[in-house]
């Protein structure tokens, strides 16, 4: 009822848009969860200024051809599928599990997890014959049915909206198939993670029949995610180094095209600028040090453009 409702909500708001105004974006977000905060986050830092509130279905961004749509994470496939949404952010569980025809257009690097099979904690566990005749619980019966097909395994799915992980005490099933992040869930509830089947992150879907100007706004969206991305990946360095260990130290840290080297007042000694990868962060600075480097200073990047 609810999903109709918002549907032919945004419809109409769409229709008469596209009779009166000039074409935007319209971007689908999940309203409350553990997309959400991320999500808005991306958006802010590629500098789209629009308003979040608990009671909003949509909202205008003030400075960029795009609106928000704020929906449940389930529904977000199917709007973007049927060009309710242009553009939609989704945890690839989710758009796998719902199998909609739209595009993925990025992975974005937030809310990691995974879809893993568990027992109870007691269990002899070897293999995933295990689950051969048993019984699983899971939301996801499309993700599981796919790997058990793949494994020749036949077993009876149980598929339950929520709180799957106390289907093994309360004797619904033997084994449980759900989203695993700390694994503070399963271990709480007495059972252990034996197989993953599907890693999963927030991904930025589109529709696939843009129009030419929808295409444009991706891209120049894009082209600022892209900005935000890089600028989390890498870190800006400055350190002072001896002349003499300039070439030994540079080859350590190439930057972006080579090093920015500046003499110091103090004689003999240069201020190196460049650019480094946050993942070979603490293997470089290291070497740095050891070949001589001092006064190392490290800053966040707020927008990188390559
Ligand atoms: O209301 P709405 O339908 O929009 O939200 P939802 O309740 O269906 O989804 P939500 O907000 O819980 O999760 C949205 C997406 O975040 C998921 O589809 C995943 O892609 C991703 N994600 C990342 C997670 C988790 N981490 C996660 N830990 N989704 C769910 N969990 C749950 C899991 O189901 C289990 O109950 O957290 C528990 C396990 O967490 P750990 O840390 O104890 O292992
Ligand atoms: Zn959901």
């Amino acid at each position: 009822m609810k999903k109709a409702c918002y549907k032919s909500t945004f419809a109409a708001k769409i229709s008469i848009n596209s009779m009166t105004e000039k074409e935007i974006l319209r971007i689908a977000i999940q309203k409350s969860g553990r997309l959400s905060e991320d999500s808005i986050a991306l958006f802010k830092e590629c500098g789209i200024k629009f308003d979040v509130g608990k009671s909003k279905l949509m909202s205008p961004a003030r400075n960029f051809d795009a609106e928000f749509l704020f929906l449940r994470d389930d529904d977000i496939p199917g709007y973007v599928e049927d060009g309710v949404a242009d553009l939609g952010i989704v945890g690839k569980n989710v758009l796998v599990e719902y199998g909609k025809d739209v595009s993925v257009i990025k992975e974005l690097g937030f809310s990691k997890c995974r879809l893993s099979l568990a027992v109870p904690r007691e269990i002899d566990y070897q293999d995933a014959t295990y689950f051969e005749g048993k019984n699983i619980a899971t939301s996801y019966p499309n993700l599981l049915g796919q790997y058990l097909q793949s494994k020749n395994i036949k077993a009876h799915i149980h598929e339950i909206s929520g709180s799957v992980e106390i289907a093994p005490g309360i004797g619904l099933a033997e084994g449980v198939c759900d989203i695993v992040s700390s694994g503070g869930t399963l271990l709480s509830n007495g059972l252990k993670e034996v197989e993953v089947i599907f890693k999963s992150e927030a991904v930025l879907v589109s529709n696939k029949k843009l129009s030419a100007a929808k295409e444009e706004l991706l891209a120049k969206l894009l082209f600022r995610i892209n900005a935000v991305q890089a600028a989390q990946a890498y870190k800006y360095i400055l350190l002072n180094a001896p002349n003499d260990k300039l070439e030994e130290i540079i080859n350590i840290i190439p930057g972006m095209k080579s090093p920015t080297v500046m003499p110091l007042a103090k004689e003999g000694w240069s201020s190196v600028h460049s650019v480094l990868k946050e993942s070979d962060f603490w293997e470089n600075i290291e070497a740095m040090r050891k070949a001589g480097a001092e006064g190392i200073l490290v800053i966040p990047i707020e927008k990188m453009i390559l």
